[in-house]
């Protein structure tokens, strides 16, 4: 994807859409790794326009289905959500020779994080992403696309690692042995929730798929949680992924690129905030088995995502953004890492799921 639109250009795209007033500027905005992201300000409002990643979903006009309901949905249930704003003659994205736009409304007096060290917001973090999930099980999953097959179907991302590994176009795999054989060395490991989907003790949901804690927009007065955004990947899947892929970002002690892997640890403490918050909000439908596989969802998302970008790093950085060249290779190392550690500390994991099980009521158990 060309991620080099001419200021001209993104005039142009910006100007086709219905924003309220003059446009006075466009600037580059956010950490995401998959589509290209602006700012744009009027002056009387701002916006963010996505330069969507048609490499990664190549079908849009589902990609923009799923959106509109999801987004719909949560809006008719009282939840702040990312709202589309239509082109000037009606539709809800543009194609044109420099890409697939679209443009939301900016969500004012919010912020992100990339990192936390306070147990209190990753917390609020878990009930957030719990209620998202809690919400979507009254929507119809039939009516969703399948905007990425295989998102989080770990084997199949291991098959697709080790072409990655076997194609090496660059000539990379020879200085990272050790890191493909750390993959190689937990290939055993990898299948365990698909499995558990198969044989329907972990059963499909409405899932988010990408809930990395940049993902929530934190209202900058109160701290609370105000909306989920990245719906891109809104598909069915398993509360597993979404647990897993939240503690593989947020559950660190560093950035997911942090050079310096002496600042890199699993946080414990963190793991147990996120986790009192999210069953807080699913704990009562959550079937035996998925409890059972919380703290192996968190280190299977970990090991997934860092294979990802191994992979990446091998196929020449084609999938995830990156600032320079080994900044796949760094962030491969910390997902290593944490999930060296999450290994060690599994024990403590499982005794933590069953106090915050114990604690809680349960008893409306699906199991
Ligand atoms: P990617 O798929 O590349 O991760 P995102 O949809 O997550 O793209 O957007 C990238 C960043 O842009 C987010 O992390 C957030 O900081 C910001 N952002 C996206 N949508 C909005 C919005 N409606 N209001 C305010 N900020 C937003
Ligand atoms: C990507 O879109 P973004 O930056 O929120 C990726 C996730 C990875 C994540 C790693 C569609 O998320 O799967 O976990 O990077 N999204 C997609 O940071 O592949
Ligand atoms: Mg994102």
């Amino acid at each position: 994807m060309d991620r080099n639109t001419t200021p001209d250009a993104l005039l142009r795209v910006a100007d086709r859409f219905a924003l309220d007033g003059k446009i006075m500027s466009i600037a580059s905005y956010g950490d995401g790794h998959i589509n290209v992201t602006y700012l744009v300000e009027t002056d009387r409002a701002r916006y963010i326009l996505q330069q969507m990643n048609t490499t990664v979903f190549p079908d849009t006009p589902s990609l923009m289905r799923n959106i509109e309901l999801v987004t719909a949905f949560l809006r008719a249930h009282d939840q702040e959500t990312l709202e589309l704003v239509p082109t000037k003659d009606g539709h809800d994205w543009l194609s044109t020779d420099d890409g697939a736009f679209r443009v939301y409304r900016f969500i004012e007096d919010t912020m992100s994080y990339n990192l936390v060290d306070d147990p209190r917001i990753f917390a609020r973090a878990g009930a957030a992403f719990g209620a998202f999930q809690r919400r979507l099980a009254d929507f119809d999953a039939a009516q969703l696309a399948e905007t990425i097959a295989h998102f989080h179907d770990t084997p199949h991302r291991y098959a697709d690692f080790r072409t990655a590994v076997a194609a090496d176009p660059l000539g990379r795999a020879a200085g990272v042995r050790d890191e493909i054989a750390f993959f190689d060395d937990h290939a055993g490991d990898y299948a365990q929730i698909m499995d558990a989907l198969a044989d329907g003790s972990v059963p499909l949901r409405v899932t988010h798929n990408d809930t990395k804690l940049n993902n929530i927009l934190m209202d900058t007065g109160s701290g609370e949680p105000r909306a989920i955004i990245d719906l891109d990947t809104v598909m069915p899947g398993s509360m597993l992924f979404d647990f897993g892929d939240s503690i593989r970002f947020g559950a660190s002690t560093g950035l997911e690129d942090e050079q310096d892997l002496s600042k890199v640890h699993f946080s414990l403490p963190l793991f147990c905030a996120y986790a009192e918050g999210f069953l807080g909000e699913v704990g009562g439908s959550a079937t035996a088995r998925e409890l059972d596989l919380l703290p192996v969802a968190a280190q299977l998302m970990t090991l997934e995502c860092g294979m990802r970008f191994l992979g990446d790093y091998l196929a020449g950085d084609v999938y995830f953004a990156t600032r320079y060249p080994e900044h796949n290779l760094v962030r491969a190392h910390t997902q290593m890492q944490l999930a060296r550690e999450m290994g060690e500390q599994m024990p403590q994991m499982h005794s933590a799921i069953r106090s915050i099980m114990q604690g809680s009521d349960g008893g409306d158990r699906d199991d």
